[in-house]
């Protein structure tokens, strides 16, 4: 395990005194500020404060559990793809997520932490995932909705990451973006076949899909930057470049054009080009019910931890086969 935070020694604060900082120690924090200030990229096993590593593992782990959670809601449809190219295409998104997550999870443990912890992280609530992924997939609509507006918002959120000043978060980012953009590219293209091709009944179930994803596809990017804890210092850290609140901007001028030109409207009358700001306003997001989702309670949160713990459980026997493996074949090479 790697041991590159500074700060790890840190003595504990003792109300009406002030903690004693090692002049090596803050040398060395004025050394990595430096770094980032210069638009350095960080390695593994470069000097760190442990509120950076920290900072990483916490967003760089419940990326990945977004990823692998978000495998769930369009599994649901594999079954049930209406033609074969649909099935095939549906399938390699999924594979892909899965792929997104097993990335992730590698950047996240070149800081210290292993794949258990992160689990467990996952399936005691301690660690989250996105939001958007506790919505149920009711049609088959849903499928290209999520394409067109899932991961349309995750590529705007994603491709200022791949700048991160985290180098192994950035490398991991490049990969996953160049295949998001594919996810998106192919929901898109299925809602516009269904739209242009389709029958009336199929366009009302697009619209349908549209109406109950908007709102969530807007929330995904996090607090309003007023109410979101860790912007300010990830973005002088360069772990994030752009706000929740720009990048959730910047998504809605780019769908609204594109809902144009499928044919479909948002679910919300507020949102309107404004001439002055050259950009669209919108009518307010219901946060208390990102809250509430986040939380725990939305409509899905139940079963799809209850789907991640089940196979954590169900796949023991192949993470003890694999251990028991690598110890045979260590003890041979070590005979030899
Ligand atoms: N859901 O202070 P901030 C995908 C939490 S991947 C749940 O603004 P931060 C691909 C946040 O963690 C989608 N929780 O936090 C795909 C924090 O709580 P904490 C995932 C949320 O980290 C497509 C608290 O609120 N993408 O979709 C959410 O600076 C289709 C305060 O918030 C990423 O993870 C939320 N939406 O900014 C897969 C991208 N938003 O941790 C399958 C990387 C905020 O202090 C199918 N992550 N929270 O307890 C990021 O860019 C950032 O972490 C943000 C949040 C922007 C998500």
């Amino acid at each position: 395990m790697y041991t590159q935070a500074m700060d790890t020694q840190r003595p504990q604060a003792v109300p009406g005194r002030q903690p004693q900082v090692s002049a090596e120690t803050v040398q060395a924090e004025q050394r990595f500020e430096a770094r980032i200030a210069a638009g350095e990229f960080i390695e593994a096993k470069d000097p760190m404060p442990e509120h950076y590593r920290k900072t990483l593992v916490r967003q760089i782990s419940q990326h990945a559990h977004s990823e692998v959670v978000g495998m769930l809601p369009e599994g649901n449809w594999i079954t049930r793809a209406p033609t074969l190219k649909r099935k095939a295409i549906l399938l390699a998104k999924i594979q892909d997520e899965a792929g997104h997550g097993l990335y992730l999870y590698a950047a996240a443990e070149t800081l210290g932490t292993s794949r258990g912890d992160m689990t467990d992280a996952l399936l005691d609530g301690r660690a989250k995932y996105s939001s958007i992924f506790n919505y149920p997939t009711l049609t088959w609509a849903d499928m290209g909705t999520i394409g067109w507006l899932v991961d349309g918002a995750a590529i705007m959120n994603q491709v200022p990451l791949c700048r991160c000043s985290y180098a192994p978060y950035a490398r991991a980012m490049v990969r996953i973006c160049r295949e998001e953009s594919f996810h998106q590219r192919q929901g898109y293209e299925a809602l516009l076949t269904m739209m242009r091709q389709g029958t009336e009944a199929q366009r009302a179930m697009v619209q349908d899909a549209v109406n109950r994803w908007w709102w969530p596809s807007i929330m995904m990017f996090g607090p309003p930057d007023e109410q979101s804890p860790n912007t300010a210092q990830s973005m002088r850290w360069g772990i994030k470049r752009i706000s929740n609140d720009a990048l959730r901007q910047k998504f809605i001028d780019a769908a609204v054009a594109q809902a144009r030109e499928l044919g479909v409207s948002f679910p919300d009358p507020g949102l309107v080009w404004n001439e002055a700001r050259q950009q669209h306003d919108h009518g307010p997001i219901d946060w208390a019910e990102f809250w509430r989702v986040v939380g725990g309670d939305g409509p899905c949160n139940q079963e799809r931890l209850g789907a991640r713990r089940k196979a954590w459980e169900e796949g023991a026997w192949v993470r003890e086969a694999a251990l028991a493996h690598a110890a045979k074949r260590n003890a041979i090479a070590q005979a030899a």
